[in-house]
């Protein structure tokens, strides 16, 4: 019974742990947005001593945070870590040496760390150190929480989100047509939460030309957590006039275009402040290779993609198995004529992806898919 007790315990703390964790998602580069609450009881019932999260930029680390919040009280407490705690020297010491110092006495942690200089030598720390340690509790809520980083770490490639507004007929947009609002205003700013968390949007040349969008966050308050906007531009053809290049001082913008295009005619492109990408050509399609454009993502450490833009992209994607996480964002209204049919039929979502969520947003349907883990 006690231990049944103490389960719940952990499962409440860490819950709160991996919740808090979400604030720093897509803020801190390389890094995973870990959480750390140093919790202690002294027979009133348990309470928080101290708390911490991944700062912006990846350090510091979550526990060293929270170990200084708690100062005099943290010696006795328990700490809940959503990943296994560093057993690296990076530009601070190892933050499971750092728990031992601190006197923590029991550790509670969520998912291990597959970096290869962790990868259980952080647990192993604190056991040898006489630390009583709980592992996997939550694992798969923390999992969820950090999959671009866990995706990034064991796959060498970032984690794809597909999100796709779809009108009640079925359609992504009108033909000739810019942008035009298939959903309501609470998912639109759904929408922008979901950009602040990841670390780069992927649309094709055709979003760009037809929406001129902007590819911010523009939630009050988040406005500076806008991620890396990429543009699939296989032979370089973008406007220098487009929103996005004339803008890329201010938000970070790339073109991702095949590698003979990268040289002297990108160099507008180069002073207006946009990357460009050098990229491999898909043998078939002659278009910018998307694994390896991935692949080269992820190495430049980009953990999380979100897939924006453009009926092309979007089944380019799906049909190179490419998507971890399926959003589709279902309005109220229909187009009608000259609507421009969706990639994908709401109705008849293929069946490796496994419906984890849906929300109600206003008039809207937000249904949230993850790709079943591969056997
Ligand atoms: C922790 N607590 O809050 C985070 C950890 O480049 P460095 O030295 O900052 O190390 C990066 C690695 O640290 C990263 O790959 C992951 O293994 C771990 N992240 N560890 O103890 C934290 N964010
Ligand atoms: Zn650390």
């Amino acid at each position: 019974m006690i231990d049944d007790a103490a389960t719940a315990l952990d499962r409440r703390f860490m819950a709160a742990a991996i919740r808090f964790s979400e604030r720093h998602t897509g803020l801190t580069g390389t890094n995973p947005s870990v959480a750390t609450l140093l919790v202690r009881d002294d027979g009133r019932g348990p309470w928080i001593v101290g708390r911490g999260i991944t700062a912006p930029g990846g350090r510091p680390h979550a526990e060293t945070q929270a170990i200084n919040e708690a100062g005099a009280l943290g010696p006795g407490a328990t700490a809940y870590v959503t990943l296994e705690p560093c057993a690296h020297h990076g530009r601070t010491p190892p933050c499971a040496e750092a728990l031992v110092r601190a006197g923590i006495a029991r550790t509670v942690s969520a998912s291990g760390d597959p970096d290869d200089r962790v990868d259980g030598r952080g647990h192993a720390i604190l056991r040898a150190a006489g630390i009583e340690v709980a592992t996997r509790v939550l694992a798969a809520d923390a999992a969820r929480a950090m999959s671009g980083y866990l995706r990034r770490s064991t796959e060498r490639r970032p984690e794809v989100t597909l999100k796709l507004a779809i009108s009640r007929d079925g359609c992504i947009g009108r033909k000739g047509e810019g942008q035009i609002y298939i959903t309501g205003p609470i998912a639109n700013r759904q929408t922008h939460l979901l950009r602040a968390r990841s670390d780069a949007i992927l649309v094709g040349l055709g979003t760009l030309l037809a929406d001129d969008p902007q590819l911010t966050c523009r939630l009050p308050g988040l406005e500076g957590r806008s991620p890396l906007r990429i543009v699939l531009d296989t032979r370089l053809e973008a406007p220098l006039s487009a929103g996005l290049v004339q803008t890329a001082r201010r938000v970070p913008t790339a073109l991702a275009v095949i590698a003979e295009k990268a040289s002297a005619s990108a160099e507008p492109f180069r002073a207006a402040g946009c990357a460009i990408l050098a990229c491999e050509a898909d043998p078939a399609s002659g278009r910018v290779a998307l694994p390896e454009l991935l692949e080269d993502l992820a190495a430049r450490g980009i953990s999380s993609v979100l897939v924006e833009g453009g009926a092309g992209v979007a089944r380019a994607v799906l049909e190179e198995d490419l998507v971890d996480r399926l959003i589709l964002v279902e309005g109220a209204d229909e187009i009608g004529a000259g609507g421009l049919a969706s990639p994908l039929d709401p109705h008849d979502v293929p069946d490796r992806f496994l419906r984890s969520r849906i929300l109600h947003l206003g008039r809207d349907r937000w249904t949230e898919y993850e790709r079943r883990v591969r056997s």
